[in-house]
Formats: C-alpha cells, sequence, structure tokens
C-alpha cells in the first residue's frame, strides 16, 4: 500500500462514508441483524425499552421471573402467560416498517447477503424479502406445532384461537398444547442459524439495527465478521460495547469510542428516520418510495 491508502485504510467509516459505499457499490455481501426496535413502529412492542417495552409491563402476567414467559420449563406448567402475550405480538393486520423495506431494497439491489433477524413477527415474509436471504433466529409465529404429537399448524389456524384469549390444543392428539415455532429459553436455535458460521465471515458490511444484543448467541454474531469488514449500529441507544459480563473471551464489542477503532459506526436515534435519511444519502428514494407505496 502507498501512504494515503494505509491512512484511508485507518480511518473509521462514517454513516456518511457507508452511504456513499453502498451508492458506488463498494459493499457487495451486506449482512444485516435485526431485533424487536425495528417493530416498533408497526405496533409491536420491544422488550427492553423502558416504560414501553413488554419487560416493564410483565406484572399482569404474574410470573415467577419474567424470563419464565420464555422458558419452556414454565411454559410446560403453564402456558397461558405466554399466550396472553402472545395475543400482543402477533402481527394481525400489521404493515412491514421502511427499516423492512429497506431490507427488500438491499436485496432488489443485490448487495443482500443475508438477513438475521431476532423477531418473531413475520414482518420481513410480509415485506416479500426472498426465504434464501432470510434467516429468522428465534423461529417465527408462521408455524406452531403440538409439544405431544409433533402435528405442525399454520399461523392461520392457530392465530384465531389465540386471539380469542385461548391456549391452542392438539385437534389430532387430543392432548397437546400447540406452541408457535418460536424459541424459548433452553431450546435449540432453529438450524438456519447455523448457516452464520459461513456467512459472516464473508461480510463486507454489518448492519445492526433495533437490538440490544443482549440475547446470545444472536449478540455475539458482531464479532464473527472479518477485522475488516465495517460495522454500523442504528440504534436508539449504544449497544454492544465492551463490558467484561457480556463480550468475554477477549471480545471487544463497537469500538466506537476506542483508539483502535478502524471499522465501527453508530448513528443513534429512531431507526425508521435514520434509514430514510441513509436511504437519501445513498440515493435510493425513488425505488425505496414505490416499495413503501405497495405495502
Ligand atoms: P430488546 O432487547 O427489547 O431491544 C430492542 C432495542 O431496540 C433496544 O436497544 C432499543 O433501544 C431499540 N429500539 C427500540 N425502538 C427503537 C427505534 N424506534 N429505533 C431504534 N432503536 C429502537 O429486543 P431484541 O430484539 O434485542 O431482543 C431479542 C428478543 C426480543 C428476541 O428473542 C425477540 O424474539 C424478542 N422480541 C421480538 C419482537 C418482534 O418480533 N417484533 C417483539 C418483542 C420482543
Amino acid at each position: 500500500w502507498g501512504d494515503e491508502e494505509k491512512k484511508q485504510k485507518l480511518i473509521p467509516p462514517s454513516f456518511g462514508s457507508i452511504a456513499r459505499g453502498i451508492k458506488n457499490n463498494k459493499y457487495k455481501k451486506i449482512i444485516l441483524m435485526t431485533g424487536a426496535g425495528i417493530s416498533v413502529a408497526a405496533g409491536i412492542p420491544d422488550f427492553r425499552s423502558p416504560k414501553t417495552g413488554l419487560y416493564s409491563k410483565l406484572e399482569k402476567y404474574d410470573l415467577p421471573y419474567p424470563e419464565a414467559i420464555f422458558s419452556m420449563e414454565y411454559f410446560k406448567k403453564n402456558p397461558k402467560p405466554f399466550f396472553k402475550l402472545a395475543k400482543e405480538l402477533i402481527p394481525k393486520d400489521l404493515k412491514p416498517t421502511p427499516v423492512h423495506h429497506f431490507c427488500k431494497l438491499l436485496e432488489k439491489k443485490k448487495v443482500l447477503h443475508r438477513v438475521y433477524t431476532q423477531n418473531i413477527d413475520t414482518l420481513e415474509r410480509k415485506a416479500n424479502i426472498l426465504p434464501e436471504k432470510l434467516v429468522e433466529a428465534h423461529g417465527s409465529f408462521a408455524y406452531a406445532t403440538c409439544l405431544k404429537c409433533r402435528y405442525r399448524y399454520t399461523q392461520k389456524e392457530i392465530q384465531p384461537i389465540i386471539m380469542k384469549g385461548k391456549v391452542p390444543k392438539c385437534k389430532k392428539c387430543k392432548k397437546g398444547v400447540v406452541k408457535p415455532n418460536i424459541t424459548f429459553f433452553g431450546e435449540n436455535l432453529p438450524s438456519g442459524f447455523s448457516l452464520a458460521h459461513r456467512d459472516f465471515p464473508k461480510a463486507d458490511l454489518l448492519i445492526v439495527i433495533g437490538t440490544s444484543l443482549q440475547v446470545m448467541p444472536f449478540g455475539s454474531l458482531i464479532h464473527h465478521v472479518n477485522e475488516d469488514c465495517h460495522r454500523l449500529l442504528i440504534n436508539k441507544e449504544e449497544v454492544g460495547v465492551y463490558r467484561k459480563s457480556i463480550f468475554s473471551r477477549g471480545h471487544k464489542g463497537f469500538r466506537f469510542n476506542r483508539s483502535d477503532n478502524t471499522r465501527d459506526a453508530k448513528k443513534l436515534g429512531d431507526c425508521q428516520e435514520i434509514i430514510k435519511q441513509f436511504v437519501k444519502l445513498i440515493g435510493w428514494e425513488k425505488e425505496f418510495n414505490e416499495l413503501l407505496d405497495e405495502s
């Protein structure tokens, strides 16, 4: 490298430089990691936002501890609290948000390597993201399974029962509770998640949007891209910065405030507004607005 090139390599990217990079076709394999924050604008509360997040309202479910609502052990004893919450989480006629449409636009532009979402609300499907471009890392409400005989149901079949406030029971074996295929604590992640080991080292840009990165192993995926892969965080608050308890084993998290940062950028605020700014900087407004109009 010449001196100028070396110097440029060391300057960390910014929101603007990443937008320019997308515009100029610098990034060809973009991975998105998304979380509940991207669906708040669709009317689905996230978990951890103070006051509005579901975790701040769990008293009404009368649980021994907050995580019990997604614990397999507890669900087998008492599935009622989960289904009460599911009523709030299931998208009825909810529409994908601008961030979901941005994911689709990256796919249309052939620069999307994959979307890894923790969301279970199926809004990526509603935004028509191709199934092969999507990993629903914590499962989704799209299907449900009887815990006794494993008979599979579609969302359409069980949603009306959940919306009536009832616990869905299996029509086939007449014994089992039918549980939506979302991943609870104590369950294995869907097989698609294993793609991450091959996918992340190939990425040249990682965009993380609307997640606290607190749920593992999902949150740890930010470490699986190569050292020269740029990483952009779009979130209401700073997350994924080094905390000993979370990122042990020498991981440094995002390096926003560190002198050795050569690859991390952040833009804090409402992700829907930020994505609109981003699209404008990239120069994709026309196609983006078409996607918004179609939905
Ligand atoms: P979380 O822990 O609740 O974190 C959400 C993050 O998004 C927080 O850092 C917020 O500050 C941020 N945020 C909230 N609103 C906005 C906004 N408008 N703009 C920018 N940032 C915002 O949720 P995670 O996804 O990190 O946690 C993982 C859990 C949440 C997964 O297992 C999900 O299944 C589960 N979940 C999913 C949904 C859904 O499918 N829509 C809803 C609630 C919880």
